[in-house]
């Protein structure tokens, strides 16, 4: 268990008891013991490629096979993931103080959604892994919670050992190890997987997160881990890529905010409002994030100039560009663990 000091603890819970309006931006480590690795330090890579050189317009024009294939295997990745209790206490803080609290999450994985976060007062900053959007600079088609994996037979990931052809299409058992690890969540899988060269698509779609889990779950196999550079990536025609089914031509992508996009109009202007509405702001909790990308985190910023008092929870020292201070916050531990205590 994280080791809150005491006087920390307290002197936080009475502040918190007394605000009225609290600002919430949360990041890649509120997910992290959901297994979901975080954008810088260790689990920023995907293959070779560095995940931030990923999240780019520039990328997708490059390579739209391999942007699509590092998203679908996250869609994939998220899907599987369950909500963890810094998630679920957040969502039961939010249900609590209504719009007193908002939450900007710059996490795109559903999982604070799928805690029962209310909707109303979570503002998705960098969009949702689930939202679909077409590429094309004329079209405007959107879809909203498309939980369909894979999205397209060509982005699932054939459950064969031909994409491991090294070693007579025996897959080393030292990666095997390390797939068992990221796939299921470190159990050891007690049998040996069956060699099927079929394309792991037949059974892939579903309405809700909850009935993808459970195809996820009865389905442990369904994809190797891609995100292991010894394992080979498909090759992936355009034309087998998701198209826009309204104006046809345009691919579809990820509906999420890339680097040198601006985030959704919408959801600033709703923030906006909220900060307008707050003559001042009492509470910055700031969760999981090394708070480096704006504006996201420019945020904590705006709210230190309405009065706030920060409270960090991150595993290591991160925090906000200009530091803590005088009567600011920093619990140092994993999110799960430290939030549930904060917000009891
Ligand atoms: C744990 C833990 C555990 C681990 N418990 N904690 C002003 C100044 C400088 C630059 C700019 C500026 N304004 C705009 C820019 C440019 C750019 C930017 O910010 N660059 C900076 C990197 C310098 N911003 C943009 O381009 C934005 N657009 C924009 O501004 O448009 C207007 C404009 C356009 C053109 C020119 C100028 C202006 C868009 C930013 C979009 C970011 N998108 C991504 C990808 C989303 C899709 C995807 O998921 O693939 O969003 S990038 C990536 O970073 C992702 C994340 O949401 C985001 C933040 O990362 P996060 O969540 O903080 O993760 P990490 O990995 O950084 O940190 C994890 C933390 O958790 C660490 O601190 C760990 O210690 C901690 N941790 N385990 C608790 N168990
Ligand atoms: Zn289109």
């Amino acid at each position: 268990p994280p080791i809150i000091p005491p006087e920390d603890l307290t002197s936080f819970q009475t502040h918190l008891s007394r605000s009225t309006r609290i600002l919430a931006l949360l990041g890649a480590g509120l997910s992290a013991s959901s297994g979901l690795p975080t954008f810088r330090g260790a689990g920023g890579l995907w293959r070779t490629h560095d995940a931030m050189q990923l999240a780019t317009p520039e990328a997708f024009s490059r390579d739209p096979a391999l942007v699509w294939q590092f998203y679908s295997y996250r869609r994939h990745m998220a899907l599987r993931a369950k909500p963890n209790a810094a998630h679920f206490a957040l969502a039961e803080l939010a249900k609590r103080r209504g719009e007193g609290l908002l939450t900007l999450s710059q996490n795109v994985d559903g999982l604070s959604p799928r805690a029962g976060h209310p909707p109303e007062t979570l503002k998705l900053l960098h969009g949702s892994l689930f939202d679909l959007k077409c590429s094309s600079f004329f079209c405007s088609h959107v879809e909203r919670d498309n939980y369909t994996d894979p999205i397209v037979p060509a982005l699932a990931i054939p459950t064969t050992k031909t994409a491991e052809n090294e070693n007579n299409g025996e897959i080393d058992p030292t990666t095997k190890q390390a797939l068992n690890q990221l796939t299921n969540n470190g159990k050891e899988e007690n049998e040996e997987e069956e060699v099927d060269t079929s394309i792991a698509a037949s059974s892939s779609s579903s309405t809700s997160p909850r009935d993808a889990q459970a195809e996820a779950d009865a389905n442990p196999n369904h994809y190797l881990d891609i995100s292991n550079p010894h394992v080979t990536l498909p090759t992936i025609p355009l034309s087998s890529l998701p198209h826009c089914p309204s104006c046809t031509h345009g691919l579809l992508r990820p509906g999420v905010v890339w680097f040198g996009e601006m985030l959704p109009a919408d959801i600033m202007a709703s923030i906006d409002a909220w900060i307008e509405a707050s003559p001042t702001i009492d509470l910055m909790l700031v969760v999981g994030t090394s708070a480096k990308v704006y504006p996201a985190a420019g945020f904590v910023d705006v709210a230190r100039a309405k009065g706030a008092r920060v409270a960090v929870v991150n595993v290591e020292r991160d925090v906000p560009a200009g530091g803590l201070a005088e009567g600011d916050w920093l619990f140092e531990g994993d999110a799960a663990l430290v939030l549930p205590e904060l917000l009891r």
